[in-house]
Parts: C-alpha cells; sequence; structure tokens
C-alpha cells in the first residue's frame, strides 16, 4: 500500500539556501563516541593547530567524523602563499600553523574527542627556489642544502630539459627523478634519505599521528614508499597521491600495495555528471566506471589542488556541491574525505594570516567555508556512520537527474537535481517501519527532528516532495520512533 504525506511546510522551504545552511552545533558529549565505525575524513585545509583542535572537539568529534587531515606541520619556506607548505626546508614541526607544542596539544586533544589525525607528509622533495634563504622557524638552507639534514648528493639530478624539471609525464623516469616545478627531487632510492624521511614520519607517530597522506606520490616509485614505510616504527593509515592521467605509464594501481590511493577520477566524473549529464548514471559508480577498487580508493569531490584546477564541484556550486557530497557520503565507494576550505580569490591566495605570515584562527563562513559543517554535508557524515557495512538496494532513477537508494536496512537517499520538484512520489526503502529525521533539511539530536519528519510504513515505503535541486536522506541513527 502507498501512502502519500502531504507536503510539510519545511519540505516546501527546503530550498537551495537550505543545503547549504549551517547546522546548529550541539554540546559535545561526555566520552568520545567509538571510532570503529567512523570512515570519513575532514580535510581542514590550511588550518592552524589551536583551530583544529577546538574542531575536533566542537564539531568533528560530535558530529561523527573519525579522522582530521592536517595540512603539511614542518618547517617551510616564507612567504604568504599556500603553497609554501608544500616547500619543506627541514623536518622541525614549527609552521605558520602553529609550533610542536600545539601540534602535540592538537593530537591530544583530537584523540580525545575520538577523531584520529592524518598529516599530509611532504617527502619527495625540498624546496624550490634556487636560490635558497631561511626557512619560517629560522632554519638557513640552499636549493640543494638543508644543514644537518641533505646535501647535494642527497637529490636527484635528471638531466633532461635544461632544467631538471618534469616535462613528459608519458615518461616514468622523468616523473620519478626530475622536479616538479623546480622542487628539489629526493634520493628516494638511497638508504640515507629513506632513514632521514621515516625519521620525520616516526618523530609524527611519536606525538600520535595516526596516517599520512603522501604528497606527490606519483612522483616516488612505489617500491620507495614501500622501503620508507617499513621503516616505520609502527603501523599507520596511508593514503598516497597518485593522479591519473589518461595514458601515462604510472597507475595508481602499482601503489595499493603500500596503502590507499587517491582516486582522482571519482571527482572529475561526479562533475561531470551533475554538470552535463545525468545522475542515473551513478548506478554504477566507482568500480564499474573503472575505478580503483574500492579498498583501495580514497575519494573526495575536491581537493586543496583540483579546486584551483577547474573541472571539479567546489564551494562556489553551493547546493549543487553539498549534493555531490551527499552522494559521495551515501554511497559505498571507497573512503571519502569532505573538503574544508578557506575562500580565495587567485589561485595563490594563502589563508587568513597575520603581518607575520602566522595562520589565523579559522572563522568559519567568514574568509573560510567550512564546507565539512554546512548541514547536508555534517549530517550526512552520520549517515555514512550509520549505513557502514550495508550494500545498495532499490535504486531507482528516472532516466535523468532524480536517483534513489537504500543502503540495506540503514538508510535512504534520494537526489532530485532536475529543474522541477519531483511532488507526491512514493519511495521503496526496505527500511524498518517508523519515523525518521530528513537530515538533509533537519538537525537530529537528543531523539527530536527539527526539519521534517518522515514517515515509513509497515511495507517500508514512504511518500515525499522532492524540490528541485534537493535530497531527502533518513537513516537509522536518526530515528524518531
Ligand atoms: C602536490 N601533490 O603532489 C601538492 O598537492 C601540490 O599542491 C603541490 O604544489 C605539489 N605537489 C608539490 O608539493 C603546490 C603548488 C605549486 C607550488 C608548489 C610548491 O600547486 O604552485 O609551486 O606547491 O610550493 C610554487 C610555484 C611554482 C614554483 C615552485 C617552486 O607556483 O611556480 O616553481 O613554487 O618555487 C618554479
Ligand atoms: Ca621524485
Amino acid at each position: 500500500m502507498r501512502r502519500r504525506r502531504g507536503r510539510s511546510a519545511a519540505l516546501a522551504l527546503g530550498l537551495i539556501a537550505g543545503l547549504i545552511a549551517p547546522t546548529a552545533l550541539a554540546a559535545p558529549p561526555a566520552a568520545a563516541a567509538p571510532s570503529g565505525t567512523k570512515k570519513v575524513i575532514a580535510n581542514l585545509f590550511e588550518w592552524n593547530w589551536p583551530s583544529v583542535a577546538s574542531e575536533c572537539t566542537n564539531v568533528l568529534g560530535p558530529k561523527g567524523y573519525g579522522f582530521v587531515q592536517v595540512s603539511p606541520p614542518q618547517e617551510h619556506v616564507r612567504g604568504n602563499q599556500w603553497w609554501v607548505a608544500y616547500q619543506p626546508v627541514s623536518y622541525r614541526i614549527e609552521s605558520r600553523k602553529g609550533t610542536r607544542a600545539q601540534f602535540q596539544s592538537m593530537v591530544n586533544t583530537c584523540h580525545a574527542a575520538g577523531v584520529k589525525v592524518i598529516v599530509d607528509a611532504v617527502i619527495n622533495h625540498m624546496s624550490g627556489q634556487d636560490a635558497g634563504g631561511t626557512g619560517w622557524a629560522g632554519s638557513s638552507y640552499g636549493h640543494y642544502d638543508y644543514p644537518g639534514i641533505y646535501q647535494s648528493q642527497d637529490f636527484h639530478y635528471c638531466g633532461r630539459n635544461g632544467n631538471n624539471d618534469i616535462a613528459n609525464y608519458f615518461d616514468r623516469y622523468e616523473v620519478q627523478n626530475c622536479e616538479l616545478v623546480n622542487l628539489a627531487d629526493l634520493e628516494t632510492e638511497s638508504d640515507y634519505v629513506r632513514s632521514k624521511i621515516a625519521g620525520y614520519l616516526n618523530d609524527l607517530l611519536s606525538l600520535g599521528v595516526d596516517g599520512f597522506r603522501l604528497d606527490a606520490s606519483k612522483h616516488m616509485p612505489a617500491a620507495d614508499i614501500a622501503g620508507i614505510r617499513a621503516r616505520l616504527s609502527r603501523s599507520a593509515y596511508i593514503v598516497q597521491e597518485v593522479i591519473y592521467g589518461p595514458g601515462e605509464p604510472i597507475l595508481p594501481t602499482e601503489y595499493t600495495g603500500n596503502g590507499d590511493v587517491h582516486e582522482f577520477r571519482y571527482g572529475k566524473d561526479l562533475a561531470r555528471v551533475f554538470r552535463s549529464e545525468r545522475l542515473a548514471y551513478l548506478k554504477n559508480f566507482g568500480e564499474g566506471w573503472g575505478h580503483l577498487p574500492s579498498a583501495s580508493a580514497a575519494v573526495f569531490v575536491d581537493n586543496h589542488d583540483t579546486q584551483r584546477e577547474g573541472g571539479v564541484l567546489t564551494y562556489h556550486d553551493r547546493g549543487i556541491y553539498a549534493l555531490a557530497n551527499a552522494f559521495m557520503l551515501g554511497w559505498p565507494y571507497g573512503s571519502p574525505t569532505v573538503m574544508s576550505s578557506y575562500t580565495f580569490g587567485n589561485r595563490d591566495q594563502g589563508p587568513p594570516s597575520d603581518g607575520t605570515n602566522k595562520t589565523l584562527n579559522t572563522t568559519c563562513y567568514s574568509g573560510w567555508e567550512c564546507e565539512h559543517r554546512w548541514r547536508v554535508i555534517l549530517n550526512m557524515v552520520g549517515f555514512n556512520n550509520a549505513t557502514q557495512g550495508a550494500g545498495v538496494a532499490n535504486w531507482y532513477d528516472n532516466g535523468y537527474q532524480h536517483i534513489a537508494f537504500s543502503r540495506a536496512g540503514k538508510g535512504y537517499l534520494t537526489i532530485n537535481d532536475e529543474d522541477f520538484a519531483v511532488n507526491g512520489r512514493s519511495y521503496y526503502t526496505g527500511l524498518p517501519a517508523g519515523r525518521y529525521c530528513d537530515i538533509i533539511h533537519g538537525d537530529f539530536s537528543n531523539g527530536s527532528c527539527s526539519g521534517p519528519v518522515i514517515t515509513v510504513d509497515g511495507s517500508g515505503w514512504f511518500a515525499a516532495n522532492v524540490p528541485a535541486h534537493d535530497a531527502v536522506a533518513i537513516h537509522v541513527g536518526a530515528k524518531l520512533s
């Protein structure tokens, strides 16, 4: 039997604006939630350590994020651009984002909130300035000279292109032995270099860090990463940045033996689907599209590089960006990372900082986008947690921009990206009968829902109106009765 529910005032108000509104934040629970089923990573790009710490306590932990990924913590070249972080000059944990003590305190605070910490580790190269200089924390350096760490014999000089720079991505030797935009390329095959890199990573592990994003992994042979990994003092989550390029010889699959690998096709394909194709095509998104095996894939709608390069959805896309993230968090493929950005007008613009380039504390929605707090994205983290391990069932699509699916017995998501509302339709969920909070338009806390309530009947159906470019999501973790 199909039952219909009248259009609620709240649903009628389900405008795009609602998709990006921040949610009211509940007070943190007394104890950290168990971390076993929390898989979602929040990438707090360029946040300083005190701000990351308070976000762990106030938002990430209570709302169910399992991990926070932080920007590179080592000493870097001076300057105001964000990318100074990608030019290490020493492995001291001392940067514009904070001191070693602040970093340590951030890790402890995040752990106390049940959030693990992943560090963006820049280990393929050092700085890229021909002249050298003095680093953030006062270390002096030359392009191929880092006193007490690396000397000229520790770098690759590939002998190509006149300046040792990478020009041809279809040449494996060149990609791994030449310089990425003039960045002094470490001889990662040498025992000495491996021991220095492992020393840095082990120092971070000693501070309690849980995992690493290995920057520029494609520029290091998988065997070199394996050699470094073998020197780690304990196991750590590893995700490698290997950007798939059509026809290139270096493949993301070469790296899966070391840990997870970023699937860059995911965000690009998702953007194309949302912008110019059909959501109906998402029915087999992931492995069915030739992407990496799900168990090895780390996925995101955008990251700090792709949001500057184009070809993906970003915070600029507002409601559609929220919907794309909702799909990512609802769909069981890979490990999702939610991007959190500061507002930028040009590619090089650094984060809000003071006159000395020290990064200021984060102020959400003012200079910082805080996408990870947008209601749809934040509440879909709860959906992701509640549906762990449940497969896709009851796929529905209208052939175009309206899709729906269950996560068997645990949750249901429908996205309507048509230019028109879909009214008076019923959806088969297979979920237990009951009243569920529509977490796209309301927040569930202390057993009540601040938005529309969806009633699943005894046969597993519900009826709802879904406005244009909007969605409805329910799950067993946000059930009223
Ligand atoms: C990465 N992954 O493999 C990072 O995700 C990416 O953000 C990094 O580039 C890159 N690899 C190196 O770690 C960024 C940024 C570049 C910037 C570099 C180094 O996208 O623009 O290059 O960091 O800071 C800048 C200048 C470039 C210059 C270079 C060296 O833009 O023109 O090259 O510094 O001085 C002469
Ligand atoms: Ca290299």
